[in-house]
């Protein structure tokens, strides 16, 4: 890989506990890579140590090729974006992004220039002469990403910069980033916690949990092929079954809360047929989209008779919350259209046997709590 952000082994300790674990990954140029993960991660730390404002405890970090560690931020060629951003409360939107340019040793013809470009970018130049303090929230997180595309940095470090705008805001905003990323020809490393974002804007994303980079690859090769449980978890909606194995050779499982749902997991894969050992217990995901409402009785679909829970609608599709009637299973199932059940309605519902993925039981915990 033409790799322009190389980072290699990166440990961060707080009080002796270690928050960044053997973190390793390289990003190209132009590319625009997400680092995904719920709160505590360590993804602040992670964007912070790159930025130069913190120190890592060991590891390296390359930027086009040259050692970083010991070089100050000023001199990375970074524009980052903090999490927690402050504007001058006292300058106008126009001196927010005009003067931090100044200060660099722009010249104020170059400066005027750069700053308009970047207000027009975000649609900032006619409030040029507002204060910050009269303007919306999303207003203001527009502002601090003026400025720092404004520093002209090759690398953009940006920590959860659409966190503070409404939904539909940052849908178009996400849009209009990852465009002027591409014009501008950066580099960019955006954190976020919101899968949907992740999946708009990167080009590869790395997914993040406890201090460890998990994966990283395209949304697609995470789907595909999760490398454990929480990958699986965290980036879909899939239905998680702690399951006894009742009969190893025939795939049979019986659910460890629920005795009365039984359902078949063949044919799986060499490793996951591994994990199948008689009275074990292991973790079973099924995606709530492969659930579908009249499956075939055929020996290749579980069926159940369930009762609808709850419709929720949302951006893109429906979801259901079905009850299994024997017993007290939740089925969650995600379709495009509405379906003509409602709640209350009996229906029958299954997954092909071939659908689900085991995870060894031990992965469990780290779907339970992820609060850092
Ligand atoms: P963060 O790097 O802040 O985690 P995050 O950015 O992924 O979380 P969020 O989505 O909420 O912004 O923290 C990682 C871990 O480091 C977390 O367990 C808290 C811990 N920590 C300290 O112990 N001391 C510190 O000074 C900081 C900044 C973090
Ligand atoms: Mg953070």
């Amino acid at each position: 890989m033409n790799s322009f952000l190389k980072i290699s082994n990166i440990w961060k300790y707080y009080s002796g506990r270690p928050v960044l674990k053997d973190i390793s990954f390289e990003v190209s140029r132009g590319e625009y890579f997400v680092v995904l993960g719920p709160t505590g991660a360590g993804k602040t730390t992670l964007l912070k140590i790159l930025a130069g404002i913190v120190s890592p405890d060991k590891g390296e970090i390359y930027i086009d090729g040259k050692p970083m560690v010991n070089v100050p931020p000023e001199e990375r060629g970074v524009g980052y974006f903090p999490q927690f951003f402050n504007l001058f409360n006292h300058m106008t939107v126009w001196d927010n992004v005009c003067f931090p340019l100044l200060v660099k040793g722009i010249d104020i013809v170059e400066a005027e220039k750069i700053c308009k470009e970047m207000l027009s970018l975000m649609h900032l130049l006619d409030r040029a002469d507002s204060y910050p303090y009269e303007l919306s929230g999303g207003m203001r997180q527009r502002v601090a990403l003026a400025r720092a595309l404004a520093t002209g940095a090759e690398l953009l470090l940006l920590d959860e910069p659409l966190s503070q705008l409404d939904a539909k805001l940052s849908v178009e905003l996400r849009e209009e980033l990852k465009s002027i990323a591409r014009s501008l020809g950066r580099t960019v490393v955006h954190v976020t916690n919101n899968v949907e974002e992740a999946v708009e804007l990167a080009d590869r994303i790395a997914v993040m949990n406890n201090g460890y980079i998990i994966q990283v690859g395209s949304y697609d090769e995470l789907r595909r092929k999760p490398k454990n449980l929480f990958v699986e978890y965290f980036l879909s909606d899939v239905n998680v079954f702690r399951a006894y194995v009742l009969d190893p050779h025939d795939g049979l499982l019986r659910s460890s809360s629920d005795v009365c749902f039984k359902f078949r997991v063949k044919p799986l894969c060499e490793d996951a047929s591994s994990l199948l050992r008689s009275g074990g217990e292991v973790i079973v995901c099924v995606d709530s989209d492969v659930i579908v409402l009249d499956p075939p009785s055929d020996s290749g679909w579980n069926v159940f008779d369930a009762i609808v829970e709850e419709v929720l609608f949302h951006r893109g599709g429906y979801t259901y919350i079905l009850k299994t009637c024997c017993g007290a299973t939740k089925i969650m199932m995600k379709v495009m259209d509405e379906m003509e059940v409602g709640i209350g309605c009996k229906v029958k519902v299954g997954f092909k046997t071939s659908d689900a993925r085991i995870y060894d039981v031990s992965e469990y915990d780290s779907i339970l709590y992820h609060g850092g």
